[in-house]
C-alpha cells in the first residue's frame, strides 16, 4: 500500500488542473488498485488512469486498439447489412463495428448462438440502446472460441445480421 500512495502523490505534477482533478485520479486510483492490480504493474496503470482522466477516455481507448478489426454498420450503397457481415478474429481480439451509413444501428448477439457459457448480455448492446450519429463505435472483446451471430435490432427485419468466427 505504501508504493501506491506515494504513487498517487507523484501524479501533482497535473496540479495545474486543480483539486477536483485530484478527488479524480484518487477515486479512479483506489478502483484500480482492486480490479487490475494482479494484472499490472501498479505504478503502470495508475499512470494509465492519470493520463485517461487528464485526457479523455479515447486516448486509452485508441491506445488499446493495436489488434483490432473494424466492422461497418451500413453499407456505403445504402445497404442496411454489417460489412462485413461474415469474419474471424483471434480469441481477444477486439472488434470495433462503427457507424457508417443507414443508422441508428445496435450490436447484438443471439443468445442462442453463441458458444454456451458465455453471457449475451454483457458482449451486447442493449436492444433499445442505438448508436445515432456517424462515426460512433461499439466495441467488444471474444474470448471464447466458437462461432456468435449477432444482429442490428432496428433492421434485423431487414436483414442485418453477422456471424463472427472467434478462432
Ligand atoms: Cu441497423
Amino acid at each position: 500500500m505504501a508504493g501506491i500512495t506515494s504513487a498517487a502523490v507523484s501524479i501533482p505534477s497535473f496540479t495545474g488542473l486543480k483539486a477536483g482533478l485530484t478527488a479524480k485520479v484518487g477515486a479512479a486510483t483506489a478502483k484500480v488498485t482492486v480490479s487490475s492490480a494482479p494484472m499490472v504493474g501498479v505504478r503502470a496503470s495508475l499512470k494509465e488512469v492519470a493520463v485517461a482522466v487528464a485526457a479523455t477516455a479515447a486516448t486509452a481507448i485508441l491506445a488499446s486498439n493495436a489488434m483490432a478489426i473494424e466492422v461497418l454498420l451500413g453499407g456505403d450503397d445504402g445497404s442496411l447489412a454489417f460489412v462485413p457481415n461474415s469474419f474471424s478474429v483471434g480469441a481477444g481480439e477486439k472488434i470495433v463495428f462503427k457507424n457508417n451509413a443507414g443508422f441508428p444501428h445496435n450490436v447484438v448477439f443471439d443468445e442462442d448462438e453463441i458458444p454456451s457459457g458465455v453471457n449475451a448480455g454483457t458482449i451486447s448492446m442493449s436492444e433499445e440502446d442505438l448508436l445515432n450519429g456517424p462515426g460512433e463505435t461499439f466495441s467488444v472483446t471474444l474470448s471464447e472460441k466458437g462461432t456468435y451471430s449477432f444482429y442490428c435490432a432496428p433492421h434485423q427485419g431487414a436483414g442485418m445480421v453477422g456471424k463472427v468466427t472467434v478462432n
